[in-house]
């Protein structure tokens, strides 16, 4: 089974980059910022209380998304494996993963992270909220506070995974192609 996390700050890709992996290789894409979004679409209690939080640019209680990903799991037990992009975003996160993964004989196969520089990142950010209707793409300020949210609670997790040897950084600057490319000569060696 191949379980890959696509890490990295806000912008840095993920979102782009896991639309292609899941044609190359029939993985089932788990993005916790979607699921949260269709939350919030459908008017659901979970989704007014994340709409909040994701519009000030900070994280989400860790119990609401492991709870969603754990739904995901087992609505998926026949999945030749999964991409989890943006999550886990917390060391709470990659360790409740880690439980929920093992209770079902499985593992994550490696992380692949990928990195990008905060001026791209907010550049690339402003240049989606013009047309993607999201309100934490579009205010400069917001944007700063997820990527300070990222440096303060995520960017730990890089550790947790170098701590198992399942840790690979990439450079995410370059053209779309090109860090898919980067990205499969990765995943090729799990
Ligand atoms: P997410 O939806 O995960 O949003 P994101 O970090 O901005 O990444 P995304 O995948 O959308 O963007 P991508 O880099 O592909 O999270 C949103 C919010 O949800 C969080 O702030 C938080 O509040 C909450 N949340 C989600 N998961 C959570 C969790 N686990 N725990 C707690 N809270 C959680 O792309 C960005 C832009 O760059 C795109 O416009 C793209 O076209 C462009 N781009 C991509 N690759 C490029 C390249 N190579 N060159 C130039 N531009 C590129």
């Amino acid at each position: 089974m191949l379980n890959l996390v696509l890490f990295g700050p806000p912008g840095a890709g993920k979102g782009t980059q896991s639309q292609k992996l899941i044609e190359k290789y029939g993985l089932i894409h788990l993005s916790t910022g979607d699921l949260l979004r269709g939350e919030i679409a459908q008017g659901t209690e979970l989704g007014l209380e994340a709409k909040k939080l994701m519009d000030e640019g900070v994280l989400v209680p860790d119990a609401v998304v492991i709870g969603m990903i754990s739904n995901k799991l087992d609505a998926n037990k026949e999945a030749k494996g999964f991409i989890f992009d943006g999550f886990p975003r917390t060391v709470a996160q990659a360790e409740a993963l880690d439980a929920l993964l093992e209770s079902k004989d499985s593992a994550i196969s490696g992380m692949v992270a990928l990195e990008v520089n905060d001026d791209e990142l907010e550049q690339r950010l402003l240049l989606r909220g013009k047309d993607s209707g999201r309100p934490d793409d579009a205010n400069p300020e917001v944007i700063r506070k997820r990527i300070k949210e990222y440096n303060d609670k995520t960017a730990p997790v890089a550790g947790y995974y170098k701590n198992q040897d399942k840790f690979t950084s990439i450079n995410g600057i370059g053209s779309i192609p090109e860090i898919f490319d980067a990205i499969n000569t990765v995943v090729t060696t799990y």
